[in-house]
């Protein structure tokens, strides 16, 4: 079963996504099967929150994981997190008000096939991009972080498959990219908020990573990123740095941050870059329940910023 003292394959997120929605049917409202990957595996939106008494509609937060398939910590925090605000509903104050205001909708896995195929042999360990065979080309797979359709492919992504910032041949080669970006815009205007989480080099990005222009919410979006990080560095002291991606990591154009600031109406758009402490991608399953607990007050931050606005 799901624990959050190990990494697990994929099909025990699914177990744990379907156990958590009947275990706590009034809080985990849907699981959505949104479509399959190119090797047939089912991707799913869980969809949790405490529905308002009067029926009215709460702001959204989505939340993924995992594009990138060697990050296994994403996915591990993001389903603590989920788990930690159901599960504790009863009993601690921040998860209730976070259930009570926010509709959540959680993809934990993003890219299936390349997460079972991280964990297939030790020697995929490192795998970051989908498992797609390339027409015209021996080599497989795509940076589905670079396959976004807005400003696909001007900077920091490149036309060669054997890459791993290989942008696919056209925008949405990648069916799942295809699936997740038709379950997000279903959710436009609710989603005011998105979170897809990565790692290793603990930052939480903004928008635009294509290019260094500012966005038109670039002030609040340092503002409440910096009111984030603070209450994930305040819990056991590991520093996060704030900014646009150009700004301090680098421009790459065509990923999920950017996308669903333009295009899905998610004003407070980020990329959360966890924890790395040296161990870069391969970082030990002793670290997950840290992680999980001092992101899930970064989240809580955000959610509270989302919620007096909207
Ligand atoms: O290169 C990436 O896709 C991300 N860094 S990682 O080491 N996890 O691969 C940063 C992406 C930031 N930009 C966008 N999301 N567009
Ligand atoms: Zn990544």
């Amino acid at each position: 079963g799901m624990t959050w003292t190990a990494y697990h394959r994929y099909s025990t997120m699914v177990s744990w996504m379907d156990s958590l929605r009947s275990r706590y049917p009034d809080l985990v409202n849907e699981k959505v099967m949104i479509g399959k990957t190119y090797e047939g595996r089912n991707m799913y939106l869980l969809k949790v929150g405490k529905p308002r008494a009067d029926g009215k509609m709460k702001p959204g937060i989505y939340m993924d994981a995992n594009i990138h398939a060697r990050e296994w910590i994403a996915g591990a925090t993001l389903t603590f997190m989920v788990n930690k605000m159901v599960t504790e509903y009863e009993t601690n104050s921040t998860a209730r008000r976070m259930m009570n205001e926010i509709d959540w909708y959680i993809v934990p896995s993003a890219n299936p096939d390349g997460y079972e195929y991280s964990h297939a042999a030790p020697n995929n360990r490192l795998w970051r991009k989908t498992r797609r065979v390339n027409p015209f080309s021996t080599d497989t797979g795509c940076d589905a972080n670079r396959n976004f359709d807005f400003k696909w492919m001007v900077a920091g992504a490149v036309q060669t498959p054997r890459e791993n910032t290989y942008a696919g041949a056209f925008p949405y080669s990648e069916i799942e990219n295809v699936h997740v970006t038709e379950a997000l815009l279903a959710l436009v205007p609710q989603v005011k908020g998105m979170l897809s989480f990565h790692s290793a080099a603990q930052m939480w990005l903004l928008p635009w990573a294509y290019g260094y222009e500012r966005s038109e919410d670039y002030d609040e979006l340092m503002r409440v990123g910096r009111a984030a990080t603070d209450a994930l560095t305040a819990v056991y002291g590991i520093p996060y740095e704030v900014g646009t991606a150009p700004d301090i990591l680098y421009r790459a154009a065509g990923g999920t941050l950017d996308w669903a600031k333009a295009k899905a109406g998610a004003k407070y758009s980020y990329t959360p870059e966890l924890r790395d402490l040296g161990f870069g991608f391969v970082l030990p399953p002793n670290q997950i329940i840290p992680s999980g607990l001092e992101t899930f007050e970064a989240v809580n931050v955000i959610a509270q910023a989302i919620f007096e606005e909207f």
